[in-house]
């Protein structure tokens, strides 16, 4: 009853999982056989041995099903669609339905590695397959085969949530290490699989695989369709970028070719501004060479000017110096004439002096009389006036005296015109009277 076979006469039993999970072990322990030297070929390293689908006869509870060894599902994508074909493929054969979908797994942390596989069997079969689906747990500890409740403990949210979609159908791979064939654990947990196998309601079908595969296929073509239009705009982004980068690049060249251009101009500006300076260098140069022979051709000149002028100023000089010794002894004559005039004249001034003297002497004689003469004016004149006061006092004596006179007649006068008055009163009396 265990030897492979290629006919699916019965219901099928699927052994699925990641590689090396232990599918062709449990299925060898299924079939009641050594898990390693069964009708499926177990591995004895990493290496993936199953390639191909395999089946074998099995009977439980009386129920003869064809158990199906699939290979390991990688999580390399290329190398899974192959697997996958030859799955679907065997599925297809499948003419009674599948019982039950025996998904094996390591009993250790639910890695991402794990998950994907896990997704990859359920978008593979579709949604319809998980009422099939019975979760055994591999490599299991010693303690996790004896109690179920310890593997339960190391289960972390997702596992939880998974043995939750699939209502709780799980069971555990028993090691034949850590219990014998014979020993009751390793039967009762093979047992507990085929208790979930036996009562299992219905088949999952090829057609629901058929639909499955046309939804993925739909799936594909729209994820396709969905990547050619990603990829569409996403050309057509790199096109745009690629567009602008060239515009981008485009402008940088002009830009480049400008500052290129204004670098050229500039160069040739300043060649140009060199080659004017150089020449205005030069030119100033020749200037300055020209000046330089201008102010030697001068400072010669001049030199010959001053040697001139010097000769000349010597010749005035000497010309001068005849003439001032010439004046000079014209000065020395003229001296020599202003001696002898001097001395003329100083005896003409002797002369005059003397003269003077005799002036003067004639002049006090002159005085003298004249004082003389004065003199006796002056006696003359007092003598005249001794005589004039003499007169005047008399002149004065008289007028006094004949002044007495008129006022002693004004007095009786007065007197006179008062007797005349009295009178008159005593006349205008009588006359009242
Ligand atoms: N400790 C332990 N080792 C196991 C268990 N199941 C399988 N193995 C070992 O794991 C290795 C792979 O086992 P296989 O049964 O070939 O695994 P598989 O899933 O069929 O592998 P592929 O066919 O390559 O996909 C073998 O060396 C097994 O002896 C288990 O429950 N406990
Ligand atoms: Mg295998």
């Amino acid at each position: 009853m265990s030897h492979i076979t290629d006919d699916v006469s019965y219901p099928a039993i699927l052994l699925v999982g990641k590689t090396g999970a232990g599918k062709s072990t449990l299925g060898n322990l299924l079939l009641k056989q050594p898990h390693d030297d069964g009708p499926f070929q177990v591995s004895a390293d990493m290496e993936s041995v199953t390639q191909e689908c395999s089946t074998a006869i099995i009977s439980i509870d009386g129920i003869t099903y064809n158990i199906i060894d699939t290979p390991g599902i990688f999580d390399t994508q290329l190398v899974t669609d192959k697997i996958f074909e030859e799955i679907a493929k065997t599925v297809k054969k499948c003419n009674y339905g599948i019982k039950a979908i025996l998904f094996v797994l390591e009993a250790k942390r639910f890695s991402a590695e794990q998950r994907s596989v896990l997704e990859g069997i359920r978008n593979f079969f579709g949604e319809g397959a998980i009422d099939y689906i019975i979760a055994v747990f591999s490599h299991a500890t010693k303690a996790q085969i004896r109690d179920r409740n310890v593997m339960q403990k190391a289960w972390n949210a997702p596992v939880l949530s998974f043995i939750e979609d699939i209502k709780n159908r799980w069971g555990i791979s028993p090691n034949s290490d850590y219990f014998p064939p014979d020993d009751y654990i390793h039967q009762a947990r093979l047992r507990e699989i085929m208790t979930f196998i036996s009562s299992m309601r219905g088949v999952y079908t090829a057609e629901q695989l058929e639909k499955s595969l046309q939804e993925q296929e739909k799936a594909r073509r729209q994820k396709e369709e969905e990547e050619e239009r990603n990829k569409q705009e996403h050309e057509e982004k790199l096109k745009d970028i690629a567009r602008k980068e060239a515009e981008e690049t485009h402008k940088r060249k002009v830009e480049q070719m400008e500052r290129e251009q204004k670098a050229k101009q500039e160069y040739e500006e300043n060649l140009k501004r060199k080659r004017q300076e150089e020449a205005e260098e030069k030119h100033r140069q020749m200037v300055e060479k020209m000046k330089q022979e201008e102010r030697e051709r001068q400072i010669q000149e001049e030199n010959l000017r001053k040697k001139q002028q010097e000769e000349t100023e010597e010749r005035y000089r000497r010309k001068l110096e005849q003439m001032r010794q010439e004046q000079e002894r014209e000065e020395e004559l003229i001296r020599q004439q202003e001696r002898e005039w001097e001395l003329r004249r100083q005896q003409e001034k002797e002369e005059e002096l003397r003269r003077q003297r005799e002036r003067e002497e004639l002049k006090k004689q002159r005085e003298r009389e004249e004082n003389l003469k004065r003199e006796r004016e002056r006696q003359e004149q007092q003598r005249l006036q001794e005589m004039y006061r003499r007169q005047l006092e008399e002149a004065e004596r008289e007028r006094m005296r004949m002044m007495e006179e008129l006022q002693r007649e004004q007095e009786r006068q007065q007197r006179l015109q008062e007797e005349m008055r009295r009178q008159e009163e005593r006349r205008n009396e009588c006359r009242i009277f």
